[in-house]
């Protein structure tokens, strides 16, 4: 079987650009890969985060993923920090990285620009998630679109590593969602939606109350035409509605364009926020049990045991053939 990796940080509360773009597909690979799921706490470190939050966030988000379907019995999820392999592995890539080609990441301009000062690890965040993925001898890596350009940096750091040194890397593929790949914020739809956007209109949370989702979808730009199209030059904020919509529905956006012909934009945003109640109430209540158990330690802790069994044999593959420490 082949092997799936894919991360999420514990960086604020769950978007539904993050569940759309990555986490909804999670449950029914499982069934067909050997899964890995990761809640990388120290991706999050590299802006500032409050301790306090950053703790509770990260079991928050590993309540979350068991609540959208992840199965403890099929899939491994763990904890990044509770692996050292990741930050073991993750400074040999750094020695293996440019500057240059970390400096052109599109995430590191977006978010270091205009900033007076910004961590050396926003720099270096794309070797780090190069050894979450590399670890696990990945074959396939689930994301949205905003990582297209940090798997292909993955990919060349692997192809590098495996030339220079040894052959020991597996060389992942991306899989990208065709629909709910790159949904956009509310309130400027030509912007991605974000968890650390602070203008919280623009996001719908995963766990917003069920009367806040509604608000938040009523109040998302449109345009005066009041004509429900596909056009993402000219009607991006209907159309990211339409993305949300089909994404959610599970169709094809082409039909959800023309069910809705004719309808007012009203009627359309209200049918939206119910389909998007429906399918986050249920998530909720699951979300809510797990989050207090005694069981999610459990699940956590032998995910850790597990992750840490596979990881450290790739990393002792991989110090051998860069020649660090003593050969035993
Ligand atoms: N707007 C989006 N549409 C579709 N997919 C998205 N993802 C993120 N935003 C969207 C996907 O969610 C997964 C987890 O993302 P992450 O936690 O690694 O961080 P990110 O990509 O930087 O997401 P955010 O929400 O924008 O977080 P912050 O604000 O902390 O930077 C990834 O698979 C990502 O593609």
């Amino acid at each position: 079987t082949q092997t799936i990796f894919s991360g999420i940080q514990p960086s604020g509360s769950l978007t539904i650009g993050n569940y759309l773009g990555a986490m909804k597909q999670f449950p029914e690979l499982q069934d067909d890969y050997d899964s890995y799921f990761c809640i990388v706490d120290y991706h999050a470190i590299t802006v500032p985060q409050d301790r306090l939050k950053l703790r509770e966030r990260t079991r928050s988000l590993a309540a979350l993923y068991l609540a959208c379907g992840i199965d403890p019995e099929k899939s491994t999820l763990f904890i990044q920090s509770e692996v050292p392999a990741h930050a073991e592995l993750s400074w040999m890539l750094q020695c293996v990285a440019s500057i240059g080609e970390l400096e052109r990441m599109t995430q590191f301009k977006d978010k270091s620009e205009g900033k007076e000062s910004v961590t050396a690890g926003l720099l270096t965040y794309p070797p780090l998630m190069a050894a979450d993925i590399l670890l696990y001898g990945t074959d396939l890596v689930p994301v949205g679109d905003d990582q297209k350009q940090h798997l292909e940096l993955t990919r060349n750091l692997a192809e590098r590593f495996n030339n220079r040194y040894n052959n020991i890397f597996n060389i992942p593929d991306i899989r990208i969602q065709e629909v709910g790949a790159r949904v956009m914020s509310l309130q400027n739809p030509t912007k991605k939606m974000s968890k650390s956007d602070d203008n919280h209109k623009a996001t719908i949370f995963m766990l917003d109350e069920l009367k806040q989702i509604e608000k938040k979808i009523k109040s998302a730009v449109t345009d005066s035409e009041g004509i429900i199209e596909y056009d993402e030059e000219n009607k991006p904020g209907i159309t990211n509605l339409l993305n949300i919509y089909a994404s959610f529905a599970e169709k094809p956006v082409e039909d959800i364009v023309t069910e809705n012909q004719g309808k007012g934009y009203g009627d359309f945003k209200q049918d939206l926020a119910e389909l998007v109640q429906g399918e986050l109430e249920a998530i909720q209540n699951r979300y809510y049990d797990l989050y207090e158990s005694d069981e999610l330690d459990d699940i956590l802790d032998h995910g850790r045991e597990k992750a840490d069994r596979v990881a450290s044999k790739m990393l002792n593959k991989a110090k051998k053939a860069m020649g660090i420490g003593r050969v035993h």
